[in-house]
């Protein structure tokens, strides 16, 4: 009898099993707000692109326990342990099919705030160049505060998982934020209001903005495209299909404003090239290729396009990540797939013309400048490795390494200050930010505010006397210092602050922030 019922048992477990499938489970429970192709809806896709770069709690608790503070409920009554594990596993296998997102569908998405209502002046009285943001990826919100007296002036939502930094216009009144999912937020600093959001890509990279102000470019993993929208209205200017020259089509790992080129600089993931697309109406033609011509016996040079977007491509050896720009964007140092080299291309005669040996995974996309000794310097952490290299740029030869407390993620500093802060983003030391000093490249204070916390990424505020620091926890805070004494003046609670904006910092270009 005790082994009937004991096998019994054993058929239902096994027929549960057998019964259990994660798509269909997905289709019952997760379609609604994710989306039936699990490309997001009003929750966030739920594709490996997405999920698999997320920071925090892993997929089978968040689907067991649900998501504090946001609609994310708890499946963990509902599902079994088994059916919750194989729907993680389930969520992180890729789509079968990429799916079209067409120009017609990123206009659908366009959703515009009823209640915006733009006003002439800004409707409050603070400093309208020192007004900082900080992106709270705790609960997906940014708080815009005063760089004054640090009151926060809003809070307001974002889309889910914002990536990058945010990209104001030239006058600093409007701000744009991308998140992963490809939404883009436009919000009015003037009004403290969103003006609309539109899905500009299914997985995006980054954002930037032109020169003038007046086009946003949108770098997308999925589909292979950069989405060019106009500021003013968020409506598609143009989507253009990024391929190498063989024709195979490419990812954008990432997409730079280069200003005083008027021009957006690209990334290519899958291809080797760089690219180059005019942000300027009167670009110059640019040539795709050559033909010789039988009658004339010469070479006759094949004009592709030219005027806004033209678009040129720059050979490289192999695709390059991550892109530093010396200060007249004549150069950008990129990183080898290696990790061990920065490739230097000059991008007025289109190829490249330096290596620097940076092994270790150098993460030059936080790479700040200054002046030292009469010379232009660079200087980048690495993401695998206790290390800040110091690069001439000039010479292109390292001059220094700083030998820190564990690999950082983030470098920042100012025109005002003799000092730079670097972070200690991974190992036992995530809780140390080093000062610098930007002449003797000695560390002058390791700062350990929160025994234990994550502490990253540093903002100055317009005139560099204070640095914002985020303790990046769920019950975080932004710790703002003063930046000559190196002493705390006030804590701001807040949920996992992130990056941290200064909007004259930002659209002058400050020496020492990220661009
Ligand atoms: Fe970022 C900026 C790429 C992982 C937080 N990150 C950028 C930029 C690029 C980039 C190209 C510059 C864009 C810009 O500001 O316009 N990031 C990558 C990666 O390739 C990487 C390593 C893997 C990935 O997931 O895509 C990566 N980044 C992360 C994180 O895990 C971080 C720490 C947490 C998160 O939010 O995803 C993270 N990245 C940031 C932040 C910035 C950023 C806060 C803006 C920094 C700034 O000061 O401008």
């Amino acid at each position: 009898m005790i082994r009937l019922i004991a096998s019994l048992s054993v058929l239902l477990l096994l027929s549960g099993a057998l019964l259990a499938d994660p798509a269909e489970d997905y289709a019952d429970n997760c379609a609604e707000c994710h989306g039936a192709a699990r490309l997001g809806g009003i929750g966030p896709a739920l594709i490996p692109q997405t999920l698999g770069r997320m920071r925090g709690p892993n997929l089978v608790s968040v689907i067991r326990d649900g998501r504090k503070a946001t609609q994310m409920p708890a499946f963990g009554d509902l599902l079994s342990g088994e059916q919750v594990e194989d729907l993680a596993a389930f969520l992180k296998e890729p789509l079968a099919e990429v799916p079209d997102w067409e120009p017609a569908d990123i206009e659908a998405s366009l959703v515009l705030n009823e209640d915006y209502a733009p006003p002439v002046e800004p409707r409050w009285s603070s400093d309208p160049m020192n007004i900082t943001l900080v992106v709270e990826t705790g609960d997906h919100h940014v708080s815009v505060l005063d760089g004054d007296t640090f009151e926060t002036l809003d809070r307001f939502e974002t889309p889910f998982a914002v990536h990058g930094g945010p990209k104001f216009t030239p006058e600093g009144r409007y701000v744009f934020i991308m998140s992963r999912d490809g939404w883009v937020q436009k919000y009015d600093l003037y009004a403290l209001q969103e003006v609309g959001r539109i899905r500009a890509g299914l997985n995006s990279r980054n954002i930037a903005i032109s020169h003038d102000g007046k086009w946003l470019a949108v770098a997308n993993y999925l589909p292979m495209t950069m989405t060019l929208l106009s500021t003013e209205d968020l409506s598609v200017a143009r989507v253009m299909n990024v391929a190498g020259k063989d024709g195979k089509a490419s990812r954008v790992s990432a997409v730079y404003q280069a200003p005083n080129r008027k021009s957006f600089i690209l990334a290519l993931k899958d291809a080797a090239e760089i690219w180059e697309v005019a942000t300027d109406p009167n670009a110059e033609p640019v040539y795709e290729g050559f033909v010789h011509s039988r009658e004339k016996g010469m070479v006759e040079a094949l004009p592709s396009s030219q005027g806004l977007f033209a678009r040129r491509r720059i050979k490289i050896a192999e695709p390059l990540d991550d892109f530093f720009f010396d200060d007249d964007y004549r150069h950008l140092i990129g990183a080898s797939r290696d990790g061990a080299r920065g490739v230097v291309v000059n991008l007025n005669v289109g190829r490249e013309i330096a290596e620097l040996p940076l092994e270790g995974m150098p993460h030059l996309g936080s790479g700040i400048s200054w002046r030292r000794d009469g010379h232009r310097v660079m200087a980048t952490p690495h993401l695998k490795d206790g290390k800040l290299s110091v690069v001439d740029t000039e010479t292109w030869e390292r001059i220094a390494t700083i030998r820190t407390d564990g690999p950082g993620f983030f470098l920042r500093s100012h025109e005002n200050t003799p000092y730079f802060w670097a972070d200690v983003f991974f190992g036992p030391n995530k809780d140390v930010m080093h000062v610098i000093d930007k002449e003797s490249l000695e560390i002058v204070k390791t700062l350990r505010p929160v025994e234990g916390a994550t502490v990253a990424h540093v903002e100055f505020t317009r005139d560099g006397r204070h640095a914002l620091v985020s303790v990046w926890e769920d019950d975080g805070m932004v710790i703002v210092y003063d930046a000559a004494t190196l002493e705390e003046v006030k804590r701001l609670p807040m949920r996992k602050p992130s990056g941290k904006y200064n909007v004259w910092n930002k659209i002058t270009f400050s020496e020492g922030t990220s661009h």
